[in-house]
């Protein structure tokens, strides 16, 4: 087995092995079963030889190994025996074969359930770099795609295998028993079979890999167009999309069915082989029975294990495809399992339980992982424990990146950030963040009710707190006016909310949070300057509590900050107090004059 194959392998035992109980049980069930249905020709074959004993007179003894003798009992009785010996062979193998299924299936399934729990889990972890390099759709492939091939590999194919290997064994015992040579000719075919089987694995393995990118890829074209559905059809691209999507869904057709004419082709080939067998059997087979070295019986019998056989052959075949691309998925999934979490706790990570929110970055410069320019140089600044910091600069400054870096959504590439004076790579992942009140520049809100939403992240809420924590961001009023006030349910995404009301949903979020550290990027961008200055009077109170980051465009959001940075191409241009910087007569001095001029000409409208 190649490296890879085998790491694979080892990686579905892993799952596999959790639930030995069952495929043991699984296992004799089935070899019960298959030992069971090797006997129906021996059964079938006794019969006929009796029959044919009676119409020419002579002696025939049934080989029902001493379950029931011929001599001296009617032929009705003797028929009665062996139809009744057939229905126990049926009911027994029914009962067998449920339960082989019951028990392989059910840990199939079980093996689907930990893998999608373990990948879920390992997603959780990841940074938003990952997410950056891996489309959703992608990832999403990959958790019902290739999760399902493994699903298939560990459940269908351990049946399949196990009871063909078993059948086997079995048919050929018998088969031998009636006659040697019979055995060689009708399994002549065997060595080509497998020949065949093998030199076409490789190809299948390589279509069936083509096929799933492009399955990824399909999904992932159809998730951006129902994400983007309203920029699509503003800007009218309909027509465009259905297109482009077309020539994916075009692209995965052609590569399911090159697999399917390769398929097909391996299945006709070995149903030749197995034809050939079978008239083998007839041709030498009938000769025997003509001179009596073997019973017709014995012939029928043989011309059954052919045909019992001949599906479990083409199966292996079917087999190898299951498991190939069993294997082939599994590798895909390993993928994403084995990239490690590049941000997480490390073994330098203290024991803390709680942080006062003193903030300090010290020389921080940042590079986006994968790209040259830095989007961040040289940054040092410090906000005592209860401060407002405020960040202003031009679009594309390096803001965001900034306030980013606070709960390690990102690192920085050089320098370092501390919190009460140590790294904050040293303070425990969950409790940071735990400490950190970030309401994003584009707010994402879940499909579920309001007041769900604000209480995103924190079990035990009630009610007022609630309540609360949207009259500071007044979004109060506004929910006084939905149908079912905070259990309103807002679509997904918070379609059915205004772009104002999101930004202060997620406001809401971050004060209930009741966070060490609050930062609002650019939050309240989209509700007018009336509504601005309400909530920053009322989360004034709030604030003066805690170390506040806002990060603004507009001079009146910022005014009263205790400090203010101005970013310019990722390095802070200028810094002081509104007095400080006015008196500068710089660049935000410039920002100031701007927007002053600004609301005079809106008021003068
Ligand atoms: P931001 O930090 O997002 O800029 P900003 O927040 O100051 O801008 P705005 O006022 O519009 O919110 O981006 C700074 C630069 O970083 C910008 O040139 C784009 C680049 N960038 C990346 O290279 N990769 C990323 O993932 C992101 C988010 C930004
Ligand atoms: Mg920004």
């Amino acid at each position: 087995m190649k490296p890879e194959n085998r790491s694979a392998f080892n990686f579905i035992n892993s799952y596999i092995k959790r639930y030995w109980l069952l495929v043991l049980f699984g296992i004799v069930a089935i070899i019960f079963s298959s030992f069971i249905q090797t006997i129906i020709p021996v059964i079938t074959a006794a019969v006929i030889d009796y029959i044919r004993a009676i119409h020419t007179g002579a002696e025939y003894k049934v080989p029902l190994y001493g379950f029931i003798t011929a001599e001296n009992q009617s032929p009705k009785i003797v028929l009665l025996w062996l139809g009744l010996a057939l229905t126990g062979v049926a009911v027994v193998l029914a009962v067998a074969r449920i339960l082989s299924r019951i028990y392989l299936i059910s840990i199939s399934r079980h093996v689907e359930y930990d893998m999608l729990n373990d990948y879920l889990r390992h997603l959780q972890k990841m940074s938003q770099h990952f997410f950056q390099q891996n489309k959703t759709g992608d990832l999403m492939a990959r958790a019902t795609s290739d999760i399902g091939a493994i699903r298939r590999l560990t459940g269908p194919a351990i049946i399949q295998f196990s009871s063909t290997l078993v059948m086997f064994i079995f048919a050929l015992y018998f088969m031998l028993r009636i006659s040697i040579p019979l055995t060689f000719i009708a399994l002549a075919p065997l060595p080509f079979i497998v020949f065949i089987v093998y030199s076409r694995v490789g190809k299948i393995h390589a279509l069936f890999n083509r096929i799933q990118e492009q399955i990824s890829q399909l999904t992932s074209r159809a998730q951006e167009n129902f994400s983007g559905i309203r920029v699509i059809k503003s800007y009218v691209r309909e027509k465009f999309e259905i297109e482009a999507f077309k020539e994916e869904n075009d692209e995965y057709i052609r590569r399911n069915i090159s697999l399917a004419r390769v398929d097909s082709f391996l299945h006709a080939w070995l149903e030749f082989l197995l034809g050939l067998g079978l008239i083998a059997v007839i041709w030498l087979g009938g000769r025997q029975a003509i001179d009596g070295s073997i019973t017709l019986g014995e012939l029928v019998a043989m011309i059954s294990y052919v045909g019992m056989l001949g599906w479990p052959m083409i199966s292996v075949g079917i087999l190898l495809n299951i498991w190939q691309r069993g294997l082939a998925a599994a590798q895909r999934v390993q993928e994403v399992l084995n990239a490690p979490a590049d941000i997480r706790d490390s073994e330098m990570t203290r024991a803390m339980s709680d942080i006062s929110g003193d903030l300090e970055f010290k020389n921080v410069s940042f590079v986006y992982p994968g790209t040259a320019k830095a989007v961040l140089t040289n940054i040092s600044l410090r906000v005592p424990r209860g401060k407002k910091l405020a960040i202003v600069g031009a679009t594309g400054a390096g803001k965001t990146s900034l306030v980013h870096l606070i709960p390690r959504l990102y690192e920085p590439t050089e320098g370092q950030i501390l919190i009460d004076g140590v790294d904050i790579k040293t303070i425990p992942l969950q409790l940071l963040r735990r400490c950190i009140g970030l309401v994003q520049q584009e707010s994402f809100l879940f499909s579920d009710s309001i007041a769900d939403n604000i209480a995103f992240g924190i079990i035990e809420h009630d009610e007022d707190a609630i309540s609360r924590a949207a009259e500071a961001s007044q979004l109060k009023l506004d929910i006084d006016q939905f149908p079912d006030g905070l259990e309103t349910i807002i679509g997904e995404r918070g379609i059915t909310l205004s772009g104002g009301q999101k930004q202060r949903t997620s406001i809401s979020r971050a004060v209930l949070k009741s966070p060490r550290i609050l930062i609002l990027d650019d939050a309240l961008s989209a509700v007018d300057t009336y509504t601005e200055e309400e909530i920053l009077r009322a989360l004034r109170p709030i604030m003066c509590e805690r170390t506040t980051i806002i990060v603004a465009h507009r001079i009146s959001t910022i005014r009263d900050a205790d400090h203010i940075i101005v970013l310019q191409d990722g390095v802070i241009a200028e810094e002081g107090t509104h007095q400080q910087l006015l008196e500068k007569k710089g660049i935000y001095f410039d920002m100031h004059e701007r927007q002053k001029l600004e609301e005079k000409l809106l008021e003068i409208d």
